[in-house]
This record gives structure tokens, sequence and C-alpha cells, in this order.
């Protein structure tokens, strides 16, 4: 009988401690089934009261009754502090403060590159320019031929080429606008005064060149257009894109689509001229290539070239969205990182 009592303090004991210490529901159903479950101890003890002495048996049962009791006590109320704390956890995560100010959309903003091209267009426009455009994979015979470029010849090897193989090299992702001159001309008759924003390809990498890059090609057809002309517009276009006062000079060059042809270039707004590595030295940037329409390429379209003379013209994008922003590499357009590309 004292070894039963002292057990029935013990399990009382255990009990109670295992109920205080139980972190949720799963741990309190544990203590209810080691001590006063079905299968538990103190249970275990009033199954077998009917087999103890008379004289023990009333004691025993009671004890152990009031044990167990006093442990289902505490199992119930330590389940309601348990399933409280975690109806308020649930409140705060699930709470919803609408006095909180929205999280709208960050708004987005134009690419440079995208900038810049809208800009130069809106610029010709005004200047009475109308805006063609053509496929961004193209014939040879648009991309070379038609312009003068002869298979094989070497002036091929001034543009480094993607080829379609599958198309037998009869088909090229672009390396310029200027197959939208031939597509323009099949199409009108002169007067022609047009420009041609696009996406050009060629296999070159480095700060100032990159495989995919944007130009804007021009042309105008009419009776007694000269080099001046050119001259004067590509000037204004400087002025009305870069301001007043910026130093661009025209230098002799060669395309088999134009003759005479020149290139310009504007200083270089990282070194203001005095060289560095964006120049290679030399304190100029190359915008765009340009020249009078060789007659050989009316040739290809049926215009007089007895009647008529036209200019073209071919500006890198890139080129003019670096100068405008004194941006240092090429690549850093098209990295697509937002820190870079939030600044314009
Ligand atoms: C041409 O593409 C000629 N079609 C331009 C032309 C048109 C001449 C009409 C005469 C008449 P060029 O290869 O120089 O020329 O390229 C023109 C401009 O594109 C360059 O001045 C430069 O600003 C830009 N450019 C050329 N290659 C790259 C490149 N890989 N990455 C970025 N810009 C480039």
């Amino acid at each position: 009988m004292p070894e039963t009592s002292s057990l029935i303090a013990r399990l009382r004991e255990e009990g109670l401690a295992a109920i205080a210490a139980a972190r949720n529901e799963s741990d309190l159903l544990d203590a209810k089934g080691r001590f006063f479950g079905k299968k538990g101890a103190v249970s275990g003890i009033l199954k077998g009261v009917a087999g103890l002495p008379v004289e023990e048996r009333k004691a025993v049962g009671e004890r152990a009754n009031r044990v167990r009791g006093e442990l289902e006590s505490a199992f119930d109320s330590r389940l309601a502090e348990i399933r409280e704390k975690e109806r308020v956890a649930r409140e705060g995560r699930d709470r919803l403060d609408v006095t909180l100010p929205g999280r709208g959309p960050i708004p987005g903003h134009r690419h440079p590159v995208s900038q810049t091209m809208s800009d130069i267009i809106s610029v010709f426009r005004r200047l009475g320019f109308s805006v063609q455009g053509g496929p961004d994979v193209e014939k040879d015979y648009y991309n070379f031929e038609a312009l003068n470029f002869p298979p094989e010849h070497p002036a091929r090897d001034m543009q480094d080429t993607f080829y379609v193989e599958s198309a037998g090299g009869d088909l090229v992702l672009r390396t310029h606008t200027s197959p939208i001159q031939i597509r323009t001309m099949e199409r009108m008759k002169p007067p022609v005064r047009i420009i041609a924003p696009g996406t050009v390809y060629r296999s070159d990498s480095d700060i100032t060149h990159s495989p995919m890059f944007h130009q804007v090609e021009g042309l105008a057809v009419d009776r007694n257009i000269t080099m001046a002309d050119l001259k004067g517009l590509l000037t204004e276009f400087c002025r009305m894109t870069f301001g007043p006062g910026k130093p661009l000079r025209f230098r002799p060059s060669y395309f088999p689509f134009t003759e005479p042809s020149a290139e310009v270039d504007i200083q270089c707004v990282i070194c203001g001229g005095s060289g560095c590595r964006v120049c290679k030295e030399s304190g100029w940037l190359e915008i765009l290539g340009a020249g009078m329409v060789d007659p050989s390429v009316f040739g290809f379209v049926g215009y007089d070239a007895e009647e008529y003379t036209g200019f073209a013209f071919g500006m890198g994008v890139e080129r003019i969205a670096m100068l405008r922003h004194g941006i240092s590499d090429i690549r850093l357009f098209f990295d697509n990182d937002i820190r870079f590309l939030s600044q314009f």
C-alpha cells in the first residue's frame, strides 16, 4: 500500500509537469496517453484495484481517481491556454491593416535606346521624312547585291554577317538598314524622302560594338539633290539632337552604294576630345555613314540616274545614346540592370 501511494503521488507530479511543459496539442495528447488515457499509468492502477487486498481497494481507488481527475482538469485548462495562444498568433499573422498605404506597381519607362530612337524619328519627321520598314531576316540580294556589293566582293568583309545556314547563304540577319533603301525605291517613284529605323546584327562585340544594335537609315532622291543638302541636313540633325556648338566632322569614306561617301563623327563626350578608350584615343566617335547614292544602285531599281540624284545615310542609335548620356560601354544597354536603366 505505501508503495502504491508513492507511485500515485509520483505519477501525479510527473503528469502535471508534462501537461505544464506541453507546447502544443500534440505534446498534450502525448502526456494524456502516458498518464491518464485508456492505456495510461494511472488508468493501469485503477484497473489493478480489483486485484488488491480488500482493505486497500477503497483507498487506492479513491486516490487514483482523484489524481486522474486532477490530471484531466490540468489537461483541459492547458488545452484552452494553447488554443488561445494559437488563435492570437493566427490573428496577428492574418491581420489586415487597412490603414497601410497601398503597394502600387512600380512605373516602368522606355529603354534609353528606344527613347533615342523615338527622338531621332521625330527630328526627321519634322524635317519632312516619312517612316518605312523592312524585315530583320533579309535576302542577300537586298542586304548586299542591289547595294552594289557583288558576291565575293571584299567590301562584304566590312560587315561581319550572320548567315541563315538552312537558306544556303541566301538569307542573312540584316547587317544594316540600307536594304530598306532598295525595298522603298522598288515601291516608290521619286521624289523619295524617307527614314527607316530598325534592328541590325553583326558578329561584333566590344565597348562600342554590339552584335545586335539599331540604325536609322535615311534616303532622299529627287532632281538636283547635292552633297550640300546632305551636309546641311546632318548638321541640322546634330544641332537638334546634341544642341548647338557640339563639334562634328565629315570624313571621306567608302561604301559600295554611295559615291562620294563620308562618315560623321561627334566629339567624344567621355573625354571631351582629349582621347580615351571609348574613342580609341582619337577624340571622336563615329555615329553614321553617308554619301550620294551611287548611280549603279539606281540601275537595280529602275530609276533614271541622268534625271535623279540622291543622298543616303545610316546612323548608329546606341552610339548616339552613348554620346547624349555620356555612357562609356555599349554593353550596359543590354545587361538589363535596372539600376543602370532607371537613370534615364
Ligand atoms: C553602314 O552600316 C552603312 N549602311 C551606312 C550607310 C548608309 C552609308 C547609307 C551610306 C549610306 P557602318 O557599318 O559604318 O555603315 O555603320 C553605320 C553606323 O552604325 C556606325 O557609324 C556606327 O555608329 C554604328 N555601328 C556599326 N557597327 C556597330 C556595332 N557593332 N554596334 C553598334 N553600333 C554600330
